[in-house]
């Protein structure tokens, strides 16, 4: 046991302490916030988390034909949703079934989502541009409607 005041000694590490955590808080503000954070609307056919591991969660979904998937970013970092082989660094690493059009997110922020809705049946691999060198690839399988 020591003394309750040999914990705090100086006031330099009681200031280190106050701006620890108001960093935490800050940070827990970016990341623990959001619509992200929120639950999704009941019409969404599939959720894929994007997380702090830099992957998709889960990297593989299967819907039905003019079914919507929402992205969720709930990690501290910076994604996007990409099906464009004229941004992948590898082009092999997209695919769009034919008659599907390229697109792009765009930047998606922490506690941010993003919505698309798949009209054409057809495999899609798709790329987060910051982390698809890191393996932060994801399949979709859009099934023929009923
Ligand atoms: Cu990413």
């Amino acid at each position: 046991m020591s003394s309750g005041r040999s914990a705090w000694p100086t006031p330099v590490s009681c200031r280190a302490f106050c701006i620890w955590v108001t960093s935490l808080l800050m940070l827990g503000a970016c990341g623990l916030g959001g619509p992200a954070h929120q639950p999704p609307p009941s019409d969404i056919a599939a959720v894929v988390e994007m997380t702090n591991g830099l992957n998709f969660s889960p990297d593989e979904i299967t819907l039905p034909a003019g079914g919507t998937v929402e992205w969720r970013n709930t990690s501290f970092f910076t994604h996007t949703i990409t099906v464009d082989p004229a941004r992948a660094s590898n082009p092999d690493d997209v695919r769009l079934p034919p008659g599907a059009e390229p697109f792009d997110s765009g930047e998606i922020p922490a506690g941010e989502v993003f919505r698309r809705r798949f009209t054409t049946p057809g495999t899609y691999r798709y790329v987060c541009i910051p982390h698809e060198g890191m393996g932060m690839i994801g399949t979709i399988t859009v099934e023929p409607a009923a």
